[in-house]
């Protein structure tokens, strides 16, 4: 039976490319890559950069809306379309072009789409959540912002003991609060993540490995630099987080993000991140890229080279 179970795999399953051609999506500029997968596919939660219309001071980061895309070989993607856009997010300012880095997670057989956008009300940023019966959609934004919540770059972490925890990147650090089962409310006060190292921190992708937990973040290293990917274990979702190292250095050609996302597919494990290929002069419209990642047998990351293309 696991022979045959293993030969109707390998026949029907694509396999997957022994190298990803990077940049994976190449229609249009795609950044902070959340990849999860759902079922049988991976799907990819990016932002989506473009040239703001606006004032040329608000050029920078600019983004109106999310697309989804999947895969079944992580080469050839489809683009599900626009699944939500600045002005169907009541809270948020609609000319803001601030819909930031999203993530997206499944519980109790809905879709939950979290993402950061300006407030409409105020100077900042607030998290907003949208739901949808599947991973592409139809999600529709919940009428407020989480109460409690200041920042960008939101990740839910769901736990192998079934709890979920909401990390994000605000009050000058990393923050992270469990989240109620509702996911529409935090069930603690917020804390900061203790233990990582100075230098400006963003990004939070957290994920379980064989009962260890990884908080992995860009991260600013040195004065004057840009954002290599860095990485703390844990033995608990709130640590305390012991600093590990580099999983990417910064890039010698000055694009001055990364932000990235760790999944596994079908056995091997991935790294999403971004860079500028498409846009060498200006560094705020970005492309995302994939490159296998592995672990060493205590756990710790071996640093990712990306690959050129
Ligand atoms: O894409 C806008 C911002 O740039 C993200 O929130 C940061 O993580 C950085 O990639």
């Amino acid at each position: 039976r696991v022979l045959w179970c293993a030969l109707t795999a390998a026949l029907l399953l694509p396999s997957l490319p022994s190298t990803a051609q990077n940049p994976v999506i190449r229609d249009q500029y795609s950044a902070d890559p959340t990849a999860r997968v759902f079922g049988d596919r991976v799907y990819l939660y990016p932002s989506h950069d473009i040239i703001s219309p606006v004032a040329p001071e608000r050029r920078w980061f600019a983004m109106a809306d999310y697309h989804v895309f999947s895969s079944n070989d992580l080469a050839d993607w489809t683009d599900h379309g626009v699944i939500l856009d600045q002005k169907q997010v009541p809270w948020a300012n609609h000319e803001g072009y601030a819909m930031w880095a999203p993530d997206c997670v499944e519980h109790q057989g809905r879709y939950y789409l979290l993402f950061p956008s300006g407030l409409a009300s105020e100077r900042g940023f607030g998290i907003g959540i949208a739901t949808a019966p599947s991973p592409i959609g139809p999600f529709t934004p919940a009428a407020k912002p989480l109460d409690g919540v200041r920042g960008i770059d939101p990740c839910m972490l769901q736990t192998s003991r079934g709890e979920s925890y909401l990390f994000w990147a605000g009050n000058g650090g990393i923050t992270v609060a469990r989240m109620n089962d509702d996911y529409q409310s935090l069930a603690e006060t917020p804390k900061t993540i203790a233990g990582l190292p100075d230098g400006f921190k963003e990004g939070p992708f957290a994920f379980e490995r064989n009962g260890l937990f990884y908080l992995t973040f860009p991260w600013v290293r040195q004065k004057n630099g840009t954002e290599t990917l860095a990485y703390a274990m844990s033995e608990s979702p709130e640590g305390p987080y012991t600093f590990k190292g580099l999983i990417m250095d910064e890039w010698p050609d000055k694009c001055w993000t990364n932000h990235h996302s760790i999944v596994q597919y079908r056995g091997q494990w991935y790294l999403f991140y971004h860079h500028n290929d498409y846009s060498p002069t200006f560094d705020k419209c970005r492309s995302v890229r994939v490159d296998s990642l592995s672990f060493r047998p205590d756990g710790t990351i071996v640093k990712v080279h990306p690959t050129l293309r």
